[in-house]
């Protein structure tokens, strides 16, 4: 018996609530990964012209998720993925993971968010699965300052596994709701200046009422999109600036392409 494999071809339509026309903006200017107003102009003009290589067809970008136990790691992503959040704590075993399709300047692209268990037990399990991944969300809980104190061992962890030049990393405060905001300025100020120092950016949200939850996301998946995108130009660029093309398959002529030097990345 023949098992048939769906194609992308047959895949639902992007919901209307994942399609992003704009770049979302930081949450913090001090600490963000840019400060554009908007999308690349050269991701802009390949978006229109359909010419994002990879990026559209079956590009999904990894997302991975960590941070200390019960920082609200799974609540995030269950109150982006499924608008639902749960009071009682479960902790994570090991590893989960949710698929999030968007559609970004009119191209398809996925993010597959690893939610990573924070349990010293299953740390060794989680780390297996930190490999590939093209963002890293460190997690704490504005209410628990130890938790932003352990960012930096997160962050360690998880770089050990992936090539820090090619990651963008968010660091994220959770439960905004529970801070008052004396106690929750004294902590995002330290947070901010680890953001900087990291090279981070900075977010703090709720799960709980959903404050800034969609915008993170929304945030993640515009960047991952558009560093892959100028990724795939340059690997385009790359590849002409050395092509050559036989102009007579009779002599020996041989010459570069400027036509198509010249198409590349505008
Ligand atoms: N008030 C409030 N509580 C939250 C929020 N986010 C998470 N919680 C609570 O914090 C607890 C832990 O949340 P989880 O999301 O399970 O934590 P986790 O980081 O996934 O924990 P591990 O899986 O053990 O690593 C749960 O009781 C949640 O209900 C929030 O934004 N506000
Ligand atoms: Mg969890």
């Amino acid at each position: 018996m023949s098992v048939r494999v769906p194609s992308m071809s047959v895949l639902p339509p992007v919901r209307r609530d994942r399609i992003i026309a704009q770049l979302p903006q930081f949450y913090s200017k001090k600490a963000a990964v840019h400060t554009k107003d908007e999308f690349n102009s050269k991701v802009k003009t390949a978006c229109q012209e359909q010419r994002t290589g990879t990026v559209g067809r079956f590009k999904i970008a990894k997302v991975i998720v960590v941070g200390d136990l019960a920082v609200g790691k799974t609540c995030l992503i269950n109150r982006f993925c499924k608008d639902a959040f749960d009071k009682n704590y479960k902790a994570t075993i090991g590893v989960d993971f949710e698929m999030e399709r968007f559609e970004v300047l009119g191209v398809p692209f996925s993010l597959q968010l690893w939610d990573t268990a924070g349990q010293e037990r299953f740390k060794c399990i989680a780390s297996t699965y930190y490999r590939g991944a093209q963002t890293i969300v460190i997690v704490f809980d504005v209410n628990d300052v130890a938790s932003l104190g352990h960012a930096r061992q997160w962050l360690e962890d998880a770089l050990k596994e992936n090539d820090p030049t090619n990651v963008q990393l968010f660091l994220v405060g959770t439960k905004k709701d529970l801070s008052s905001p004396a106690q929750y300025s004294q902590i995002e100020q330290d947070a901010i200046e680890l953001a900087e120092e990291i090279k981070a950016e900075y977010w703090v949200l709720s799960s709980l009422t959903g404050e800034n939850v969609r915008e993170f996301f929304f945030r993640i998946a515009s960047l991952a999109f558009e560093a892959n995108v100028l990724a795939e130009l340059e690997k385009s660029g790359s590849r002409h600036i050395g092509d050559v093309i036989k102009i007579n398959s009779n002599s020996n002529v041989y010459a570069t392409s400027k036509k198509k030097q010249s198409n590349c990345c505008q």
